[in-house]
């Protein structure tokens, strides 16, 4: 298995989050790639690399999933971010007003010139600060998905995408749940591009993958399967019900798998065999797995209790599709062990029993 590591980000380190009206530390620091780096050079699974991505093919994949407005904000938030107030420089930006979502209540199709609404405009939490190098780590991460899609189109079995910030609740025009661009959304796209017709995605992650359901909601080409906590109790609250099964085209190529918080490895597992029937039911000639770390017993802000040592039979189950698969670096914020845990994943579906 190819790894592509993002050379920019540790540039996106975020200060505080917004938790229960007080700001705490980011869960999502620059330590947890660094050690699964530091895990996978202990017990390597193949070559180790920066991706090397032509700019213009990477622009031209990063827009395949995400709009042009959406791209222009990013691309120069920072900058508009120092020119309201030079002080900001010091600060991470978070977003603090919202257009919420009755279409008689506020305008969202017209950009406001001030950059705090604007960025409202394009976030869903106040748990994403965005810093000076979100937008290169972020562009980064959009590389080593991209790099990871051709190795897998090109015949490789897998390649894993290792990068932050994580991608899967990035949408086609907000970001949110620390996430910016989509990178497992870029990678499916990318093997659609490539001449696989039928791609799935299956998310593991212990946060419903909403950005990446809202992106090919309406398509029947990329089936969207997730296995996570139930949004009755767990983020991103507002999406992520099991009766979201798609719609127009892309009705019945959706599937939540949503499980109660508490839950343990044999109800996990087994809602895992239900998400991996349906990708092979659709019959998707490759795959993608946001691959979330957040499941663990020991993560601070997630709720279901896997153990390090079942890992590898996650691993091992995703192998037995049989299909090329490309993994994205998503959540996991127990940050000793997300090295291990991680490993343990993909160890196991290198290595099958
Ligand atoms: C990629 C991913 O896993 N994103 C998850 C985003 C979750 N953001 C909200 C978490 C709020 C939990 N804060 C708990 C603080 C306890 N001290
Ligand atoms: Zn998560």
């Amino acid at each position: 298995m190819k790894t592509f590591h993002n050379p920019h980000h540790a540039g996106h380190a975020g200060q505080q989050e917004m938790f229960r009206g007080r700001m705490v530390p980011c869960h999502e620091v620059p330590a947890r790639l660094d050690f699964v780096l530091t895990e996978l050079q202990r017990r390597p699974l193949g070559d180790i690399a920066p991706p090397s991505v032509d700019d213009t093919a990477l622009d031209a994949a990063i827009a395949r999933v995400h709009s042009a407005r959406y791209l222009d904000f990013l691309a120069s938030a920072w900058s508009d971010w120092v020119a309201m107030d030079p002080a900001n420089a010091q600060r991470d930006a978070l977003p603090s007003v919202w257009p919420i979502g009755n279409p008689h209540a506020f305008r969202t199709d017209v950009l406001p010139r001030n950059f705090a609404a604007r960025l409202g405009l394009f976030s869903f939490d106040s748990g994403s600060p965005l810093t000076a190098g979100t937008w290169a780590a972020a562009r980064g991460g959009a590389a080593c998905a991209l790099a990871a899609a051709h190795a897998v189109a090109q015949g490789e079995r897998s390649a894993f995408a290792l990068t932050r910030p994580p991608g899967h609740h990035a949408g086609p025009d907000f970001l949110g749940g620390y996430c910016f661009l989509n990178n497992a959304a870029i990678a499916a796209q990318a093997l659609r591009d490539a001449g696989h017709t039928k791609v799935a995605v299956l998310d593991v992650d212990y946060h419903h993958g909403n950005g990446t359901q809202t992106i090919f909601y309406e398509r029947a080409d990329v089936l969207t399967v997730s296995v996570h906590g139930d949004p009755a109790t767990e983020y991103p609250f507002f999406l992520g019900h099991a009766d979201e099964r798609g719609a127009g085209a892309g009705a019945g190529f959706n599937l939540n798998l949503p499980l109660p918080r508490g839950t343990g490895v044999a109800a996990w597992r087994a809602a895992l065999d239900t998400a991996l029937q349906a990708v092979s039911d659709f019959g998707a000639s490759a795959l993608v797995v946001p691959m979330g770390l957040d499941t663990f017993e020991g993560d601070p802000i997630s709720g279901f209790t896997l153990k390090s040592a079942d890992y590898a039979g996650v691993g091992q189950a995703l192998a037995s599709l049989g299909l090329p698969t490309v993994f994205t670096f998503e959540g996991g914020y127990a940050v000793d062990e997300v090295g291990t845990n991680a490993v343990n994943l993909l160890e196991g579906f290198q290595r099958p029993a």
